[in-house]
């Protein structure tokens, strides 16, 4: 198993709520590192990037914090790309979820240099794909997906030099329930593969699965982006934005199992950890237990398994 690069990213400037500035270290409260250590796996944790704080300001031309968030996100650029040109796993601690404007901006770099096409798997109970002109907020976390698209201020458009970031069918999100009417448009726009939770519902977690990883090969770069508010809020209340009736515990367990055995995942953003919710870092604690399944832990040896 590759190498892992922890990378904190305590930014709330993309956020209405303060709090997932410090998602990163509680997530190392919660053991991430050490229970990554355990199965096998090299852990380097580079430890929280610098950056500004959030002005708490009115939003401007639709907008609020464009310049930190710009920051941010150029930070985490630069050390998402380190670590993949070492060859090794970036984890992104966020923070709020903008910061994948950062993140999956450099993946795609990386994947445009090495001839990998890209596939990412965001895990979201929104679509984040609002542009200044639509956003009933303002807030930049309910924007990265528009960016990443090539739409939206032009700082996070072509932040990453290759605009866009990413094509129809690059995408697939999963856990969607909180979706504003603009941006039903523009998921349609976009052509974004989506499985709301009547999806889940209606056809199970598995046959999700089976059909949001069908088609990957050694030729593809796989990319999670992980929002906590994925999670139902009953197992997961420490996220700024929850929604209720999202994915409980086993749906998410099984969704992690999945992705891990295809061996694809290169890549992972967690994000919208906020310990201001929380109670007793139980939130963090769940991700930390989602994610070592994520990267294989399993119950049964897989020549066990039926
Ligand atoms: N759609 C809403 C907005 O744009 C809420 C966005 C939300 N928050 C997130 N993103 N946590 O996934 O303001
Ligand atoms: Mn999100
Ligand atoms: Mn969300
Ligand atoms: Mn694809």
């Amino acid at each position: 198993m590759t190498a892992i690069t922890l990378i904190g990213a305590p930014s709330d400037a993309g956020a209405a709520r303060l709090g997932a500035a410090m998602g990163p270290d509680a997530l190392r409260v919660a053991g991430l590192g050490p229970a990554l250590a355990r199965l096998g796996i090299e852990v380097k944790d580079l430890g929280n990037l610098a950056g500004p704080p959030n002005p708490q300001a009115v939003p401007t031309h639709g907008l609020r914090h464009l310049d930190e968030c710009v920051t941010w996100n150029r930070a985490v650029f630069q050390a998402v790309s380190d670590a993949l040109d070492d060859a090794r796993l970036p984890i992104m601690l966020g923070g709020d979820h903008q910061l994948a404007v950062g993140s999956i901006g450099a993946v795609a770099h990386h994947c445009h240099a090495q001839g990998k096409r890209l596939h990412v798997l965001w895990l979201d109970a929104h679509s984040d794909c609002n542009t200044p002109e639509l956003s009933p907020s303002g807030n930049l976390h309910g924007m990265p997906v528009a960016a990443l698209y090539g739409l939206g201020p032009a700082p996070l458009a072509t932040l990453s030099g290759e605009t866009p970031a990413l094509r129809p069918g690059d995408i697939c999100q999963i856990g969607l329930r909180s979706v504003d009417d603009d941006e039903k448009r523009m998921i349609q726009k976009l052509g974004l593969e989506v499985y709301d939770m009547r999806a889940i519902d209606e056809l199970g977690m598995r046959e999700i699965m089976q059909r949001a990883l069908r088609g990957l090969d050694d030729g593809v770069h796989l990319h999670v982006s992980f929002d906590v508010d994925f999670l139902d809020p009953e197992i997961a209340p420490g996220t700024g934005t929850a929604v209720r009736g999202g994915v409980n515990y086993r749906e998410a367990q099984l969704c992690m199992e999945m992705i891990a055995d295809t061996g694809r995942m290169a890549s992972l953003d967690i994000v919208e950890v906020n310990p201001a919710l929380d109670l007793r870092n139980q939130t963090a604690e769940l991700v930390v237990d989602l994610v070592q399944s994520l990267f294989g832990k399993s119950t049964l040896a897989r020549d066990l398994r039926r």
